[in-house]
């Protein structure tokens, strides 16, 4: 790693390690050490640009949430900083044509895979409700969509179907039964999609990405701080409730292939809504209100048909480890999906 991409930011000290840290499919992520230092001062990422072809428009989101949150968010999370290059950029170009920017690093944080007990669900639940009710009033003008339709199911279902009917790479023989299941919810899935950016159902300012690993805590199991925020921009209350529940409340990660231990804890899910609940139910609407117990199975539909999409395409958007890597994610959702819709009734809040 090159040490004169961290030294064009306005860093204090000198560069001493860089080392790769966390499990993100998408950009990638070091800690930075400064000499002379135990601990980690800032964080380094290299942003995926085919992924965020908008750089700068990526950074001002970001830049724009975390002084909201910092103005508005009455301390009770950290928030971490953009740090500027010495240009005054938020982002440096390295002469590869990569882009990077670089974070504060929140000290003495954790992140986790999945939820280590009922307490840690209430946390998050707490630190993604806040998130979402600080920012509510940051609409002025409204965030960049940085990826248009990101969870738009009307878009990825038509991606779905489109990707299996190229069937560029020969795959779509091999996953017949998935592309089945996916497809035959179809319909009801996308009876909520409608609903989105109505009255009932208003736009707001949510995370998008709102897995275990991006809630940083201390030692004590205290949720600190809310990170990773390529993907903040407007958007139904559900995608964060939702996609939460994927990670916080399974009882195994995403990547699990033994599918008999895949499923929806509902300890859990009960603790993680009471967190979200407790701030943020109130200044939700009817409707809002009465989709939430539907919209993990909603979210983890749409990570599922991304992930067939992307086996089906070849490959071409998430990081994978080895070549069955996307259909076994793909499979590992559905095994959820089942799983929740089994549990339907327990589910309501
Ligand atoms: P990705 O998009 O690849 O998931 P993240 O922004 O979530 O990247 O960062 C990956 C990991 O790096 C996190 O799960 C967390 O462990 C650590 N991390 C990221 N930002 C910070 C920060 N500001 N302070 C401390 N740790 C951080
Ligand atoms: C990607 O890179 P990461 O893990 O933060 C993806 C999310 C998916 C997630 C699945 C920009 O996030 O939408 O839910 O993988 N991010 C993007 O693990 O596509
Ligand atoms: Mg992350």
């Amino acid at each position: 790693m090159d040490k004169g991409i961290v030294e064009s930011f306005q860093i204090n000290g000198q560069v001493g390690r860089i080392q790769p840290i966390g499990s993100g499919h998408i950009n990638d992520t070091y800690t930075v050490t400064i000499k002379g230092s135990a601990d980690p001062s800032y964080i380094l990422q290299r942003i995926n640009h085919t992924i965020f072809p908008n750089i700068e428009k990526l950074c001002e989101n970001i830049h724009r949430a975390t002084n909201h949150l910092e103005l508005n968010g009455n301390g009770q999370y950290q928030v971490m900083k953009l740090v500027c290059t010495k240009d005054e950029k938020h982002w440096h170009q390295s002469n590869d044509g990569n882009y990077w920017r670089l974070f504060t690093h929140i000290p003495d944080s954790h992140s986790f895979d999945l939820a280590p007990s009922n307490d840690f669900a209430i946390e998050a639940g707490n630190a993604y409700g806040w998130f979402v009710g600080t920012l509510s009033n940051l609409n002025n003008p409204p965030l960049f969509e940085v990826i248009p339709g990101f969870h738009n199911l009307g878009l990825r279902i038509n991606q779905l179907q489109l990707t299996a009917n190229e069937n560029k790479v020969d795959r779509a023989k091999i996953c017949k039964n998935e592309l089945g299941f996916y497809l035959s919810r179809c319909n009801e899935m996308l009876a909520f999609d409608d609903l989105i950016g109505t009255s009932e159902i208003p736009l707001r300012v949510t995370h998008n990405d709102t897995k275990i690993n991006n809630i940083l805590f201390n030692s004590k199991g205290k949720a600190i701080s809310v990170i990773d925020l390529d993907t903040v921009m407007p958007g139904a209350v559900h995608y964060d409730f939702g996609d939460a529940i994927r990670t916080i409340a399974a009882k195994a990660i995403e990547d699990e292939t033994r599918l008999e231990l895949v499923g929806l804890n509902i300890e859990l899910y009960k603790a993680f809504a009471t967190g979200f609940l407790d701030k943020i139910g109130s200044s939700l609407t009817q409707k809002e209100l009465i989709y939430l117990p539907s919209a993990p199975r909603i979210m983890a539909y749409i990570m599922g048909i991304r992930f067939l999409a992307d086996y089906l395409r070849g490959d071409t958007y998430y990081k994978i480890k080895h070549s069955a890597h996307n259909i076994q994610r793909a499979q590992n959702q559905m095994a959820l999906i089942i799983d929740m819709e089994k549990k339907s009734n327990e589910m309501n809040l």
